[in-house]
């Protein structure tokens, strides 16, 4: 059975003592809730990921996550965070390919890769976000480009190491704009992906890759969209920032 994913990214937001209360709200109300193949991520800026990873701990499906890392395992690189570094503090996950870091920190496929096989080494899940822009799902290219980011800097992998990966399929247009995908068109690009990981890996990996959808995700319309067959979850934005709704999305899933 695939795991069952909500992660909230709450990007560049909350200072120390409101990350803590916000992940203290939301671990009191989702940890008797969490069950089985669901799992809960926190993506967290890294000033609270050690804390929130000392909260997090005797939980047993809820876990935190960082937004980034750099793609060496150390070195002179003033400013930046290893995965070594995340792990050392409890982190399981980290987002890669966020379209905020593609967009505005130059990150492309190439250099994705190899943040996966940093993160990979050092046991962290990358939660792999791919998505095409409105002007690329206007002119109808969105399955080519979807395919080219999942077989430039995923599909070099192993099977074993694929698997480890959470995919999450976030179309630009919908991040930070309020506007959403339908579950139709999401659920379309859902098993478009997990055909192409059928194609290259087969259909067990297949079928237990967790593939989330991220987007303007909210409590209004969680329900529709991880009613789909294919879509495992979801990538929360603002709604995450909130704890009610947070955990309103969580529990779509019970
Ligand atoms: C959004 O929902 O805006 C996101 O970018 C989630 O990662």
């Amino acid at each position: 059975m695939r795991k069952k994913i909500v992660a909230g990214n709450w990007k560049m937001n909350k200072d120390y003592s409101e990350g803590l209360s916000l992940f203290s709200e939301v671990l009191n109300m989702v940890k008797d809730e969490v069950r089985g193949e669901q799992q809960v991520v926190v993506c967290a800026p890294y000033i609270h990921l050690h804390s929130l990873s000392a909260l997090a701990k005797g939980t047993n499906n809820v876990f935190v996550g960082a937004q980034n890392a750099h793609q060496e395992a150390s070195g002179a690189y003033t400013g930046e965070i290893s995965t070594g570094m995340l792990k050392s503090v409890g982190v399981e996950y980290v987002i890669l390919g966020h379209s905020e870091r593609r967009q505005y920190f130059g990150e492309n496929n190439e250099l994705l890769a190899k943040k996966t096989n940093t993160a990979l080494a050092n046991d962290l899940k990358p939660i792999f976000c791919i998505g095409e822009t409105l002007a690329e799902r206007e002119s109808n290219q969105h399955f080519d480009v979807i395919k080219t980011q999942l077989a430039e800097a995923t599909f070099h992998l192993s099977a074993e190491d694929f698997s480890k990966l959470v995919i999450a399929y976030e179309p630009v247009w919908a991040i930070g704009t309020g506007v959403t995908a339908s579950s139709a068109q999401a659920q379309e690009i859902h098993a478009f992906i997990r055909s192409e990981v059928a194609a290259k890996y087969g259909a067990e990996v297949a079928e237990n890759t967790t593939i989330l959808y991220g987007g303007s995700c909210n409590p209004g319309n969680a329900a529709e969209l991880f009613a789909q067959k294919d879509i495992d979850g979801g990538l929360i934005g603002g709604a995450s920032l909130k704890s009610r709704d947070f955990v309103d999305i969580v529990k779509t899933f019970n």
